[in-house]
């Protein structure tokens, strides 16, 4: 953080020296400073000090990546590289990144920027970025083999472009695509818009993140890079819950959130207790009689979606993806519906051939919450997360909406549980149950029942091939 303000705060400083001392052409040859970030929290918002102003975004477990104003251009410097991604605490993975981090940092510019990249490869192989989104000239967009050669191993390449449209968008490799975004190569972008625009909504807290899915076996550490379909982690911005900060908001902000989806599935995502609509996409803003209020909005493979609501009901309200396997972490998928199966006399004697036995999933799968079989080194719990009443028996792409009417202006630290007010709060029954009113007869309601068939009719069922879809 600290060599970061420097960085920045030092942009304008370092510009008047170099004007004063004519050495422009030098200082245009060179590189600016890359910075890097190895902490995965989720970093205050960059505010701007040159070039125009705008309220910054705030990544979550991110971070902004800061500039320099060279001569009215704004410059950047990605490098891509091998990094090690805390993805919850305790779990980390050997991924593929830029400057310290998967998904790399987040690049802010306003409409009408002129924006130059510098991109470094640290990486063992060739790499490209492509700038998802944008309307730029044909030799930037980063397709290697097509737009340009690749950035060979050691060698840095230059991007240039004017960010022509405002709105949320994201940049990834182009080159050896499947490998490098399996590995974690992606960043957010987001263009602020020049001047108001009746399709662009001021709002108080802007919040970015990437959807990415990983697979890696419990107990290792590099994801495995030829996995189509059956990935076993489920990560916003590289961290699974309860790695993911909480979205903290004050009651009555306006609240943007934009999310990128980078990974092989489609993500129904989903927030409690308030409406939102959708107000555009990396497509840019949509019309307002396309707006419609939603609860859930499902984000395509490679679309990204923002969308807003006013933040008016206190509490701390979930937020996931609805896919309830996405809200996992590293599980096998080759388990059985136990449900029902009694083996009590069964576990005793298997123990006696193999110690660390445990029989799983006969009374559902909560007690994997707070299972207490050993986990292989290095590997996040398959459910977790403990609330103020337990566990949360979620993992993967799950996180909480904070909602406070008492956080301070500007202050947006993570407030602790909400204190449900009294009266409020669902509870238990402790009086009689009654017993239940059976239907009666045939002939007592308005829909008789069918009469059982005197035979079933038999029906042939063509199971699917291949691995499980998610
Ligand atoms: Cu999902």
């Amino acid at each position: 953080m600290q060599r970061r303000h420097f960085f920045n705060g030092a942009a304008a400083t370092a510009l008047g020296a170099v004007a004063a001392a004519s050495v422009s052409r030098v200082a245009m040859a060179a590189l600016p400073e890359p910075v890097l970030q190895t902490s995965p929290n989720t970093m205050p918002p960059l505010a701007p000090n040159t070039g125009r102003p705008y309220r910054p975004v705030v990544t979550l477990n991110g971070w902004t990546l800061p500039w320099r104003m060279n001569q009215g251009v704004k410059e950047f410097h990605l490098v891509a590289e091998p990094v090690v991604r805390e993805m919850a605490p305790g779990f980390k993975a050997h991924m593929w990144g830029y400057n310290g981090q998967s998904p790399g940092p987040t690049i802010e510019v306003v409409e009408g920027d002129r924006v130059r990249v510098f991109v470094t490869n640290k990486l063992p192989e060739h790499t490209s970025v492509h700038w998802h989104g944008q309307r730029l000239p044909n030799g930037m967009d980063g397709v290697s083999g097509l737009n340009q050669a690749p950035i060979g191993v050691g060698k840095t390449f230059v991007y240039e472009f004017i960010a022509r449209r405002p709105g949320t968008f994201m940049y990834h490799p182009h080159a050896d695509e499947m490998t490098q975004m399996a590995m974690g190569m992606m960043g957010f972008w987001v263009t602020h818009p020049k001047t108001p625009s009746p399709l662009i909504e001021e709002v108080d807290r802007d919040f970015v993140f990437l959807l990415n899915a990983y697979d890696i076996e419990p107990g290792a550490m590099t994801p495995k890079t030829m996995t189509m379909l059956d990935f076993n982690l489920w990560s916003w911005n590289s961290r699974v819950f309860p790695g993911i900060d909480t979205l903290n908001v004050r009651l009555g902000d306006k609240v943007r959130i934009r999310v990128g989806n980078l990974t092989m599935t489609n993500h129904p995502i989903h927030l409690h207790g308030h409406e939102f609509k959708v107000t555009g996409s990396d497509g840019g803003p949509w019309p307002l009689s396309a707006r419609v209020p939603e609860i859930t909005t499902d984000i395509g493979v490679g679309q990204m979606r923002q969308f807003e609501f006013l933040a008016d009901e206190p509490g701390d309200w979930a937020f996931h993806c609805h896919k309830s396997h996405h809200t996992m972490n590293a599980m096998g998928h080759d388990v059985p519906n136990l449900i029902g199966v009694d083996h009590r006399g069964l576990v005793p004697k298997l123990q006696k051939a193999l110690p660390d036995y445990m029989m799983m999933g006969e009374r559902g799968m909560a007690d994997m919450g707070d299972m207490e079989m050993p986990l292989p080194e290095n590997t996040a719990p398959m459910m977790t997360g403990t609330g103020p009443y337990g566990g949360v028996e979620m993992g993967g792409m799950f996180s909480i909406l904070k909602v406070r009417k008492d956080q301070k202006p500007g202050d947006y630290k993570d407030p602790g549980w909400y204190q449900q007010p009294k009266g409020t709060q669902a509870f238990e029954w402790t009086g009689a149950l009654p017993e239940p009113a059976r239907f009666q007869s045939e002939t007592q309601g308005p829909m008789p029942m069918a009469a059982t068939p005197a035979h079933t009719t038999q029906v042939q069922v063509r199971k699917p091939q291949g691995p499980m879809q998610h």
